[in-house]
């Protein structure tokens, strides 16, 4: 049986208290993890505090950045070590995971390496009263403690493009994966630990949220900033207790974002889109499509294209190339999601496929397998087009024009992504800038280059991450001014 501990001050810790990990594809323990007590937080925080004044605090960017791309060159060396814990942990079929999860993973510390070796600072010479002048320039000093709060949903590659912009700006880090999907931030360690990263700088603590490593980690008054990618209701904690003490937060939260499907589109593109926008990672994506409304001439065309798509994606194991979709991940979210399944229906849904549980072959019945499922015909008030459901699942609605479509998809409390399909120059300006969302795509979904902002507006988040935007949170910008 694999045994995850923490990693604080440069050491594996293991503790008295061990949790379950779970596999999410037959149930079976995987894994027992250390959890991370008051004591032990307060060690990674401490051990992250000594650090900045330790070697880590002089070294220059030139050499963070030699220790960054060490980082993502071992990364890539244990690609397959990576591959598989990310496998195991969260369950989805391997070409999700190698293509995007991994290697985006690695690229976060190159990338970011990248973007503070390139920063350049403003400069001013102003006059002063005695004639001699003086010049002002800006400086970037790191913000000190950072906590890294990750979701589950993709581990490795959500803890990474934190853990990149947080380190190339010089600060250290504690972070909490998710109780979830400890695999990869333990392995991430030995790279850290082989790399040669002074100790303290990369801490792990695992854990819970409430009351456990996550509440410890944030109320802790050493922690200087706190990064969180999460639900939208954790991140309002985390925002109270960033209050105590008056800390910095960045939230990346949930999503209800809608797709629209223009007449004038790219059908076999946009069925293409929506089937993965709607559909990858079981439905556990936060910049996933929960919300279709399509131009009303291809409605029913476009709604019986979308369900031949989705009763091809049979469910299967990570390493089955046949595999369409892996199952949930959990128990407890499999009761979640399928309590909005009943919602739907109880509100009037028509269930256009899907809507249970599919029969799996043995092992596979203890795994948090799910039926993917569409529905049609609920209005815009119905619980399952308000609420963030997080699995695979979407409704398709009909809309008959631009302004309408536009109203009805601004009409939610998230504001985190959208795809528009349609092959008119004009209106794809138009929407892009009439969509109430961080990041807007035409004709292509969850493509995105590291170097841009990233972030949600209203409930789906606080700040931007990503390229030089990053630079904002994880650094202090400072003037210099100096009399000539
Ligand atoms: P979650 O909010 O339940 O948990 C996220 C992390 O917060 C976990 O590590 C958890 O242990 C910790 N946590 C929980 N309560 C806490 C507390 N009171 N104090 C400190 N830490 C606490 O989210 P999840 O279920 O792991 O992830 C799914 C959610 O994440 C979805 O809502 C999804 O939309 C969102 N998400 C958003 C983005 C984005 O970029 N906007 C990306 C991925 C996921
Ligand atoms: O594009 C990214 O790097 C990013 N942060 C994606 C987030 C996915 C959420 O599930």
């Amino acid at each position: 049986m694999k045994e995850i501990t923490n990693f604080i001050n440069g050491e594996f810790v293991a503790t008295g208290n061990w949790f379950d990990k779970r596999s999410p594809y037959d149930g079976k323990l995987i894994a027992r993890v250390a959890e991370a007590g008051r004591a032990e937080v307060d060690a990674a925080v401490t051990a992250a505090q000594a650090a900045l004044r330790g070697p880590w605090g002089r070294l220059t960017v030139a050499d963070r950045v030699e220790m960054l791309h060490a980082v993502a060159n071992e990364i890539e060396r244990r690609f397959e070590d990576f591959c598989e814990a990310e496998m195991t942990d969260i369950g989805q079929p391997a070409h999700f995971i190698r293509h995007v999860d991994v290697p985006r993973g690695a690229a976060n510390f190159k990338i970011f390496a990248d973007v503070i070796k390139n920063v350049p600072t403003e400069f001013f010479e102003m006059a002063t009263p005695d004639g001699r002048g003086a010049i002002n320039y800006s400086l970037r000093a790191p913000v000190g403690v950072v906590a890294v709060i990750c979701p589950w949903n993709l581990p490795f590659l959500l803890m990474t493009w934190k853990l990149g912009p947080a380190l190339a700006c010089g600060n250290t880090v504690v972070v909490k994966p998710s109780e979830e999907t400890p695999q990869t931030a333990w392995l991430l360690a030995e790279v850290m630990q082989k790399v040669g990263v002074p100790k303290g700088v990369f801490n792990v603590v695992n854990g819970f949220g409430p009351d456990a490593a996550g509440e410890f980690l944030t109320m802790h008054p050493k922690v200087d900033a706190i990064t969180f990618t999460g639900e939208t209701r954790t991140g309002a904690a985390i925002m109270k207790a960033a209050a105590e003490g008056a800390r910095p937060v960045s939230l990346e939260m949930g999503g209800k974002n809608a797709a629209i499907v223009f007449a004038d589109c790219d059908m076999d593109a946009a069925i293409e889109g929506t089937l993965r926008s709607s559909f990858a990672n079981c439905g556990q994506v936060c910049l996933g499509t929960e919300r279709i409304y399509v131009e009303r001439p291809i409605f029913d065309a476009f709604v019986k294209r979308l369900k031949e798509g989705v009763e091809k994606m049979t469910p299967g194991l990570p390493d089955d190339p046949a595999s369409g979709m892996g199952p949930l991940i959990s128990q407890e979210h499999r009761k979640k999601v399928l309590s909005y399944y009943r919602i739907a229906v109880e509100e009037g849904a028509t269930v256009v496929t899907g809507g249970g549980i599919p029969v799996m072959p043995e092992p596979l019945q203890g795994g948090s397998w799910i039926q993917p499922t569409i529905w049609t015909g609920l209005p815009d008030s119905a619980t399952v087009l308000r609420e963030e459901i997080f699995g695979p699942c979407c409704h398709v609605a009909p809309f008959d024009t631009e302004e309408e479509v536009v109203m009805r998809a601004n009409d939610n409390p998230y504001g985190l992504a959208s795809a528009i399909w349609t092959t008119h120059l004009q209106r794809a300006h138009r929407m892009a800038g009439a969509i109430q969302a961080g990041i807007v795509w035409v004709n292509s979904w969850f493509l995105r280059d590291l170097r841009t902002p990233f972030g949600g507006s209203k409930q789906s988040g606080i700040g931007r991450e990503g390229g030089v935007h990053s630079l904002e949170f994880y650094t202090e910008l400072k003037n210099v001014c100096i009399k000539l």
